[in-house]
């Protein structure tokens, strides 16, 4: 199903005419109202008026995170506050938190979005919505809530936490979609089997999950427990929050972009020059219609790659292929790129381990060490300690042959990695400390 068969099906002629008159109005505004972007773009000597086509965008400097904090906390906002109806932020573990705002119509574009990606992963007016996204400054609670509602369905705004209540409520309101983290929905799985209930015998159907990486094999992982769908929803505060782009039930495979209002680009991760479409490099995103936080060539740190080919769910958006990874999670461990990702797609290939796991990485000496934790199923752990011990040897081979650096593989008893309720906190890196 297509909620906006309007803009979401758009020939591409039309749609790039769409966004090249979006994308001039906007860089005027900015340039006219945002004196932090006026200051950028004449030093790089680009005037609003140079935006004749929208290969142009290369000529404008990119956005960072470094530049939001350097406004900190409203200093990039492109109209006067009492414009601004709502603000969220990010939750700034790295530093200083990033802080966007809303003025009504963005916040009415945004539901809109949310929207088109509920109905885009399976969701109907007929649904109730279980929306455990944490509400509050993160984007993800308020963000679902508002799309959830606008498409007609019920919403339970239960937020994260609590599990045990959570999976009462969404049994005993028979609610039929979860919206969640996918670390979370595994945790809610156990969490259900721990209290006697099977999962298979809840009523959901669809979950909608992101706001972390997780591989495909995760998403077996979550469909074999739940007995759902998985749908891939990805999005960041800087550029709206939850639905700059969504997987579609049909084929569930890579993430349309909601190209009529945000602009991506792919470019190189070292020299960030534009890359060729199809090709893997950090995303970046322009907005073409925000009115309070509008941002250009917002650098995301994510990496991915657009596909231009043809989807059978009819939408004419290019999809975005999975992020795996963004590169402040890369650990450079004794001289190797090593990204999370790459771990959890071995251990998850691996019969008797569980999707619970950790990476601990410290330096002794001037020697980077890394520790893999992770939890090995019920019946394994009571096994002979000859399979445990192979186990673990398989471990180590993989990851040395995938990533070609040893580590120390340690198997724990089962729960004994700590569960996440928001975003899964899979790496403690004690160098940093
Ligand atoms: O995580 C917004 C969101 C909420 C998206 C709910 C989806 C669902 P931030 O807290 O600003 O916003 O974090 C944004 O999270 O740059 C990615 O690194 C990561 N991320 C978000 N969605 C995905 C996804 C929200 N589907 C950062 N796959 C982004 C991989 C994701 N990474």
């Amino acid at each position: 199903m297509i909620w906006n068969e309007e803009y979401e099906t758009l020939p591409r002629e039309a749609l790039e005419a769409l966004q090249l008159k979006r994308l001039q109005n906007q860089i005027e505004r900015v340039y006219a109202s945002v004196p932090y972007y006026r200051q950028k773009m004449d030093d790089a000597g680009v005037l609003p008026g140079d935006i004749k086509t929208l290969v142009d965008i290369q000529k404008l400097p990119f956005t960072t995170k470094e530049d939001l904090r350097k406004n900190y906390p409203f200093g990039l906002f492109a109209v006067a506050m009492e414009r601004v109806v709502r603000i969220h932020a990010s939750s700034g573990t790295t530093g200083q938190p990033t802080v966007v705002g809303y003025t009504k119509r963005d916040i009415k574009i945004w539901a809109e979005l949310m929207t088109r990606s509920l109905v885009a992963a399976g969701a109907t007016q007929k649904d109730i919505i279980h929306n455990s996204y944490g509400y509050g400054l993160f984007t993800g609670g308020l963000g679902a809530h508002y799309g959830a509602e606008n498409l007609g369905a019920t919403v339970v705004p239960i937020s994260g936490g609590n599990t045990k209540r959570q999976i009462m409520i969404m049994r005993d309101f028979k609610s039929t979609v979860l919206l969640s983290t996918p670390s979370y929905a595994l945790n809610m799985a156990e969490a259900m089997v721990d209290m006697g209930i099977d999962p298979k015998d809840m009523h959901l159907r669809v979950g909608v999950f992101g706001a972390e990486p997780w591989s495909e094999n995760m998403r077996q992982e979550i469909e074999k427990k739940l007995g759902i769908k998985a749908i891939d929803i990805y999005g960041l505060s800087e550029i709206i929050g939850p639905g700059v782009a969504i997987e579609c039930a049909e084929e569930q495979k890579g993430l349309h972009v909601m190209e009529d209002h945000f602009l991506p680009e792919i470019v190189d991760r070292d020299t960030f020059a534009p890359l060729p479409l199809g090709e893997i490099g950090e995303l970046v995103f322009t907005t073409l219609t925000k009115e309070a936080f509008p941002v250009i060539r917002y650098r995301t740190k994510d990496f991915s790659r657009l596909i231009t080919d043809h989807c059978s769910c009819g939408r004419t958006f290019y999809r975005m292929e999975k992020v795996t990874g963004r590169s402040d999670d890369m650990m450079i461990i004794r001289g190797v790129n090593v990204f999370p990702s790459q771990i959890e797609h071995v251990l998850m290939s691996i019969k008797g381990v569980e999707p619970h796991y950790q990476i601990i990485v410290n330096r002794e000496g001037s020697l980077d060490t890394m520790e893999v934790q992770v939890e090995v199923s019920e019946d394994l752990f009571s096994d002979a300690v000859k399979t445990l011990e192979e186990l673990t040897k398989r471990i180590q081979v993989e990851i040395k042959d995938l990533l070609g650096v040893s580590c120390k593989v340690t198997l724990v008893e089962p729960k004994t990695i700590q569960r996440s309720e928001g975003k899964a906190q899979r790496v403690i890196d004690n160098r940093k400390i």
